[in-house]
């Protein structure tokens, strides 16, 4: 199963511009499990859509140059060790010409992910659309609990900005704002969607960015289907008008959209999902090479 189900001389791991890493991790989650099957849901919804794209204006796989996808991968069952192995993987697929984006699994994936990135690109920040701050230092007595992956990322010394925060634990708030995180809260919104847009961008130090898209962070309405759902959460073209500028006026240097928790009649979700990846990789086409 690849991503667009592309033919061979769009799908080749050698060419492609884009790398598509499933991570079926699914450890620590706390409320609804399942996000295992997250990334075979994408790929296949990704199956539905079509290849043109009618705001781009062309074929997002021919313009980025391909889109490979990588088979699905055998993780570790302890925390630990699924964190090295995917840490692993990671540095051993990135390429400066090729943008990894992998596909949740839980968000634990994204500190060993960034790290990987971080290696490579020492001047990296993040940009974090979730629900949740993810700030916490261990949870459920766990340091890789999908809570923490943005304490850990801290600790790294790398930069987040965050958008779409609406459920904070007390030991986080404190952590919100600060010279390595910027927390644009989801009550706080005002203004238009543009000025909104430019503002989150603005935000954000330096020119390499890590984006990691936690589906809870759109609103449940639009994702029913992730493992803790809260309303109040961006809308879809408020989250198109964000990922546009992102990639016009930075360098997104990787990628993962995490979280996806496949359901029964939910398959809504998993369309949503995998367009946002489609949506992703059309406007890093426009911009490559730029
Ligand atoms: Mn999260």
């Amino acid at each position: 199963m690849n991503f667009l189900d592309l033919p061979p001389e769009l799908s080749d791991p050698e060419r492609s511009g884009v790398m598509i890493l499933p991570l079926p991790l699914d450890l620590t989650v706390s409320w609804k499990s399942g996000t295992a099957g997250g990334p075979a849901a994408i790929l296949e919804a990704s199956s539905h859509i079509e290849h043109y794209d009618d705001e781009v204006l062309g074929k997002p796989a021919s313009t980025i140059g391909g889109i490979a996808t990588h088979a699905i991968p055998e993780l570790p069952g302890e925390p630990a060790a699924a964190m090295e192995s995917i840490e692993a993987l990671a540095s051993g697929l990135l390429r400066r010409e090729r943008t990894l984006i992998s596909l949740g699994g839980e968000h634990s994936v994204t500190w060993p992910l960034v790290k990987a990135h971080h290696e490579e690109w020492p001047d990296l920040s993040v940009l974090q659309i979730d629900a949740h701050a993810d700030l916490r230092d261990t949870y459920k007595g766990s340091p890789f609990n999908h809570a923490c992956p943005m304490r850990r990322i801290m600790e790294l010394g790398v930069h987040v900005t965050a958008v779409g925060i609406r459920s904070v634990d007390e030991s986080e708030a404190p952590l919100l704002d600060g010279e390595l995180r910027t927390t644009f809260l989801a009550h706080e919104r005002t203004g238009s969607v543009e000025e909104r847009t430019a503002g989150i961008i603005s935000a954000i130090p330096g020119d390499d960015v890590y984006l990691t898209i936690d589906l809870d962070g759109l609103d449940s309405s639009l994702v029913p289907a992730v493992g803790t759902p809260v309303p109040g959460g961006l809308e879809w073209y408020e989250t198109l008008s964000l990922l546009r500028a992102l990639c016009r006026e930075k360098r997104v240097v990787g990628a993962d959209v995490v979280e996806l928790c496949p359901g029964e009649g939910l398959h809504g979700s998993d369309s949503v999902a995998a367009r946002l990846v489609f949506k992703l990789i059309a406007y890093l086409g426009i911009n490559r090479g730029k």
